[in-house]
């Protein structure tokens, strides 16, 4: 209602397991029939604007004008969006209000209904859409090698060298030569290779932010437990807990892993963040280099059946199976028992307090559980 009664142009209702797995035809049908319910039973969809006149509506627009504009001097200051980029800083705000708003709700501040208010006791199971990964893996290979037995190889290696020409010579229209490439069939990982060759890959700087969580959560009972159990850890070992929060495969999805990161930062533990889209080896190499007590891995694109199990082995072939290691992000229950066969020690689901998992962590480290 309120992104209609904003004038909203497109709108998407999630489903009601969006924080579980993709949907099932079920779900996605009551999030359709929402908006439909929205519109053709409320009818708010027929006025322009019900708000207009509202003293309460033009002062909130008000507000968000002001703090919008803050936000664009902020990035002109640095010279533009592009320059902004480059110093790391916007993806800094919304780390720091991703931060805050988990301390909010992690506190109790904020009311998310379901989540950290009006939980029952004990839920019951519903049904989840499964994917087979390996399958999926498969058939899109097979795609591919079929796609690239059939197109003209001539011209996809003649419009792949256009494109790294243009990059190198920076003359012509880059967007129309990858489009053009992509019409005699080159892939996505081709057309970006062939700027690599020249451009090399972007890697974002990772900047972690501290004192975010804490100043929203440090009077909870978690936080206090959680800080008390990180200095009896570093009484006992003469160090910090250490943990390593890496983020592998084609999951893009770094949210939920710099939540935690500057929320562990903030209970007391030496934290850190790995790159995105590492392999397993390049995660178990670098936890192994930085001697962490505990690998993190946050998985949110359904990769965690063929991913842990993966960088539990290359831990193990290092010699350091005592890295303990926990998983988090958008992992269905039914899949559990799966991880804990594996290995993994501990599993935190969306609406997971950071502080709570922070404590639970400890203990298990200290053998307390
Ligand atoms: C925000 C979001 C995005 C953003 C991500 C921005 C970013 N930089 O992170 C954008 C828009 C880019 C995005 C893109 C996509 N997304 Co998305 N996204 C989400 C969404 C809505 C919220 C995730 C989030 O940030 N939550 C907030 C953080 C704080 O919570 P969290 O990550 O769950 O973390 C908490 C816990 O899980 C846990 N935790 C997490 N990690 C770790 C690690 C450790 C060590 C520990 C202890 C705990 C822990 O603690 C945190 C605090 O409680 C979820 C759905 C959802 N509601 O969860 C879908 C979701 C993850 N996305 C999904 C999909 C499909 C995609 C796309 C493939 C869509 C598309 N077709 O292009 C792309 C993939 C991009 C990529 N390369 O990976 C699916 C994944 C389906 C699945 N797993 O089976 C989901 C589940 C939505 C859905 N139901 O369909 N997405």
């Amino acid at each position: 209602m309120g992104a209609a009664l904003g004038h909203t142009q497109s709108l998407h209702t999630n489903a009601l397991d969006e924080a579980i797995a993709l949907p099932t035809d079920f779900s996605a049908r009551i999030a359709r029939n929402t908006q439909i319910y929205i519109q053709e039973e409320t009818y708010i969809t027929k006025e322009i604007d019900p708000w207009a006149g509202s003293y309460y509506v033009e002062w909130l627009t008000n507000e968000l004008a002001h703090k919008a504009w803050e936000h664009i001097q902020e990035i002109e200051k640095l010279g533009g969006m592009a320059k902004a980029i480059e110093t790391g800083i916007p993806k800094l705000r919304i780390e720091e209000a991703a931060a805050r708003t988990q301390a909010r709700i992690d506190s109790g501040k904020q009311t998310i209904v379901g989540v950290n208010k009006y939980r029952l006791e004990k839920e019951a199971p519903i049904d989840i859409l499964e994917i087979d990964n390996t399958a999926v893996r498969e058939s899109q290979v097979a795609r591919i090698v079929e796609l690239k037995g059939k197109r003209d190889e001539a011209a996809v290696q003649a419009a792949l060298e256009a494109i790294t020409k243009c990059v190198e010579t920076k003359e012509g229209n880059l967007l129309d030569l990858a489009v053009k490439a992509a019409h005699v069939r080159a892939t996505l990982g081709e057309i970006s290779d062939a700027c690599e060759k020249i451009a090399g890959r972007y890697k974002a700087v990772i900047r972690t932010i501290s004192g975010v969580y804490s100043s929203e959560n440090k009077q909870s009972d978690d936080f206090k437990k959680a800080t008390e159990l990180c200095e009896k850890f570093a009484k006992r070992e003469g160090r910090q807990p250490r943990i390593m929060i890496a983020k592998m495969g084609q999951d893009g999805h770094d949210r939920g892993a710099k939540v935690c990161a500057t929320g562990y930062a903030d209970c007391g533990f030496d934290v850190d963040m790995g790159p995105l889209f590492q392999t397993p080896a390049e995660a178990a190499r670098q936890a192994v280099e930085n001697d962490v007590h505990v690998l993190g891995v946050s998985s949110l694109a359904a990769g965690h059946k063929t991913l842990v199990p993966q960088v539990i082995e290359e831990l193990k072939k290092l010699g350091r199976e005592d890295i303990i290691v926990i998983a988090g992000g958008v992992i269905p229950a039914q899949d559990y028992d799966f991880l804990y066969q594996a290995g993994v020690a501990a599993i935190f689901g969306p609406g997971s307090p950071v502080s709570r998992s922070a404590w639970q962590i400890l203990e298990i480290l200290l053998g307390e559980e």
